[in-house]
């Protein structure tokens, strides 16, 4: 190949390079300067929810709450009657493990713990143990699209993982017009968006799973107001889904209640 033609291929890719790269700060952009979605809420439903149950971990399927809790010595998995709070399974954590999110794969229920870097699987029907994996990151939340899990770590950083193996597929940093959000918790996959808790913090956020960027906010600190657990750690943090109503489940660390709600768009 002639120098010329060298130069040319060089060229020719510096073009290349150079429009990549004016196409990824474009969609940046346009994902930066995309106003959020500020969205309201009304309560549709109110349940009890047990006092003690340092929630990490809730999702809703067939017409009950699955909830998993954390504190060493007090970790669980308990599938729970809506209406009553009533506990019709539960699975025990040895008392050295700290529970934290889970998430249903199948006919398995998959539960994380905090820093021991291992999760444990049951039978979502008996509540059996059928197994546990590993991860090299704190767990924190757990939800799943339709191909993965997605876990929090504490991080601003969401991970998708192989929901056979566990193994970590891709991560995603999740930001605002402020920067990375830290501190990702307790997560829900809702018709195409990650819905999460952010840790002490009184909104859920909205985020879009391809370029991690917050697109909504619901603000829930009016929830409770008043009746917020005397302990600093009961913090808002529980979010589920009912895809036959569209209704969102929220609770918190030692709350006494589980709220249903209903979002509404202001405009
Ligand atoms: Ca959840």
């Amino acid at each position: 190949m002639g120098s010329s033609a060298q130069r040319l291929v060089r060229r020719s890719g510096l073009a290349a390079a150079v429009v990549t790269s004016v196409i990824a700060a474009g969609a940046w952009l346009m994902a930066r300067t995309t106003p959020e979605t500020i969205w309201r809420y009304e309560i549709v439903g109110e349940y009890p929810h047990d006092p003690n149950a340092f929630t990490q971990g809730l999702y809703f399927e067939g017409g009950h709450l699955f909830e998993g809790t954390g504190r060493r010595g007090e970790s669980a998995v308990r599938k729970l009657e809506l209406d009553t709070g009533r506990v019709v399974e539960q699975a025990d954590l040895q008392p050295w493990f700290f529970g934290e999110g889970i998430a249903p794969w199948g006919d398995r229920i998959y539960q994380l713990t905090w820093v021991a870097g291992v999760g444990f699987i049951y039978d979502k029907e008996s509540f059996e143990p059928e197994g546990q994996f590993q991860y090299d990151t704190e767990g924190w939340g757990l939800t799943h699209d339709e191909r993965s899990f997605i876990m929090s770590d504490g991080s601003a950083d969401l991970s998708f993982r192989h929901p056979v193996s566990f193994r970590e597929l891709r991560r995603l940093p999740v930001s605002d017009e402020m920067g990375p959000v830290v501190a990702l918790n307790e997560l829900e996959y809702v018709d195409g968006y990650i819905w999460a808790n952010i840790w002490h913090r009184d909104e859920l956020v909205a985020i879009d799973p391809e370029t991690g960027v917050v697109v909504g906010r619901l603000d829930l600190s009016d929830l409770m107001a008043g009746a917020r657990p005397a302990d600093p750690e009961g913090v808002l943090n529980g979010i589920a889904h009912d895809p036959s109503t569209g209704h969102f489940f929220v609770t918190g660390k030692l709350w006494s209640r589980v709220f249903e709600i209903r979002l509404t768009e202001p405009n």
